[in-house]
């Protein structure tokens, strides 16, 4: 019997170690967290926890590598000496898929194209089941009856991915984002190119023109290439003229849908483009984006008091998110900062709509030092920024959560931030 060592019993862990029991693969599982390691072992499991020991891979196989686990640390190193097989749960899952693979990636918007373009299919009467960095692994996929699968693709994922070759690859957008996991900028960017870099010219390859990090990165496709902008309409591709959205399978009017902010439209249009390529009728297209309100903390607004709007916009997590968030308003009073993933956030301190920088978190003193002769303050609890921006804040002005860092130096999570934010802005306004 072969057997798997797993790095990291979380999502994709445990999703493999049931694909790998069905193939009569026999699993140990290897966590750097304790409590991981003793709830698995008390279930029953195989598993060891830090420090790490290379004689973990005696009478190993191959290895199971989650995508959190970076290149550099010691388990893969050890694995790569020895010349032990890693391949990770999305590689696990692909030979067993049926169905045709829509892929998508990008800095920023992934998620809400993924399920842009499953509620389009679904609208069509389809099963499009979203999988991958959504938080679905694609290994809890084989043997579904699915009509296509959507694949969110984090650039951990195409990272340690080798033969995928999706019918349709999406890039939004490329900016640094994770570059203390991947060790600089071109690893990221040959880590994004994976999406398409299997394709050939009967598969399609769907970029936003408007970001050159996204329209750089696609130029060596194989693939067909399509432009989509959320502001104009490129030549051969889809967009937005006049008043549509202008897509392969129709238009539909602007005054049909909900959003008008510009990312939202590229993120539309570009679901819509791949919706059509996997045979979704325009209809349905139609029906599923003019029923689409962004997710929970993207630009979510907690209020409006005295021409003052609060936006929750708690899932920008690198600077490219959160730029793009304060350029979309005229006057800001930005609260940004948490842990830095190893990313230049001094653009933040220095955009040109920002008013007022309130900075939080580890990156505090960095934002503060970058705000030169801005008007910036420190603050330490979100409570503290909160009161803060309410001194501050004019008729007209756009308080703005646009953090431009991770969450985990004070939060779970980027939500529980956004949920701490807006709960404590009400709290304030006596509208708890
Ligand atoms: N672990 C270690 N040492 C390490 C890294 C991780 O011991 O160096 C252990 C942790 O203790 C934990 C387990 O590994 O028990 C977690 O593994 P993981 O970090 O790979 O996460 P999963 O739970 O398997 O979830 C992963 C994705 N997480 C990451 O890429 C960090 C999930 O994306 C994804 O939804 C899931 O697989 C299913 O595909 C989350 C994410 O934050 C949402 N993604 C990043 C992003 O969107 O920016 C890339």
């Amino acid at each position: 019997m072969r057997t798997a060592l797993i790095l990291g019993a979380g999502v994709s862990g445990t999703s493999a170690a049931k694909l790998l029991g069905s193939r009569g693969v026999a699993v140990r599982f290897f966590d750097d967290r304790r409590s991981v390691v003793e709830r698995l072992v008390s279930g029953g499991e195989h598993a060891d926890g830090a420090p790490w020991s290379d004689r973990l891979l005696d009478d190993i196989d191959f290895m199971v590598v989650s995508p959190g686990w970076a290149p550099g640390t010691k388990p893969v190193v050890a694995a790569r000496e020895r010349g032990l097989a890693i391949v990770s749960e999305i590689e696990l899952a692909i030979p067993d898929l049926d169905c045709p693979v829509v892929a998508i990636t990008g800095t920023n918007g992934k998620t809400t194209v993924t399920e842009l373009i499953a509620s389009m299919g679904e609208a069509g009467g389809m099963t499009v089941v979203a999988a991958g960095n959504i938080g679905r692994p694609l290994s809890d996929v084989v043997g579904e009856d699915a009509d296509a699968i959507a694949l969110e693709m984090s650039s951990f994922q195409l990272y340690w991915t080798e033969s995928l070759a999706p019918t349709v690859a999406v890039v939004l957008n490329v900016a640094a984002d994770h570059l203390d996991w991947h060790c600089g900028l071109e690893a990221y960017r040959e880590a994004k190119a994976k999406i398409f870099a299997l394709q050939d010219g009967s598969d399609v390859v769907v970029f936003d023109v408007d970001d050159d990090g996204a329209a750089s990165l696609v130029m060596d496709a194989a693939s067909r290439r399509v432009p989509i902008s959320g502001r104009h309409l490129p030549a051969d591709g889809y967009g937005v003229d006049q008043n549509a959205l202008v897509l392969p399978s129709g238009m539909i009017p602007l005054e049909d849908l909900e959003v008008s902010d510009p990312a939202f439209l590229a993120d539309l249009v570009a679901a819509a483009v791949t919706a059509h390529e996997i045979g979704v009728p325009h209809d349905a297209i139609a029906l599923a984006a003019s029923g689409f309100v962004p997710s929970a903390h993207r630009r979510t607004l907690v209020g409006e008091w005295e021409g003052v709007r609060w936006l929750d916009d708690s899932k920008a997590t690198n600077p490219h998110a959160a730029l793009a968030s304060i350029n979309a308003y005229e006057s800001v009073v930005l609260i940004a900062g948490g842990r830095n993933k190893g990313l230049d956030i001094r653009p933040l301190a220095d955009a040109r709509s920002v008013r007022f920088l309130i900075a939080i978190g580890e990156a505090g003193d960095d934002l503060i030092l970058a705000s030169g002769e801005r008007p910036a303050r420190k603050a330490a609890s979100m409570e503290e920024a909160v009161a803060l921006a309410e001194s501050v804040a004019v008729a007209g002005d756009v308080v703005l959560l646009a953090p431009g860092c991770a969450s985990f130096d004070m939060y779970t999570s980027y939500g529980e931030r956004g949920d701490v934010f807006a709960s404590t802005v009400r709290e304030m306004k006596g509208e708890a």
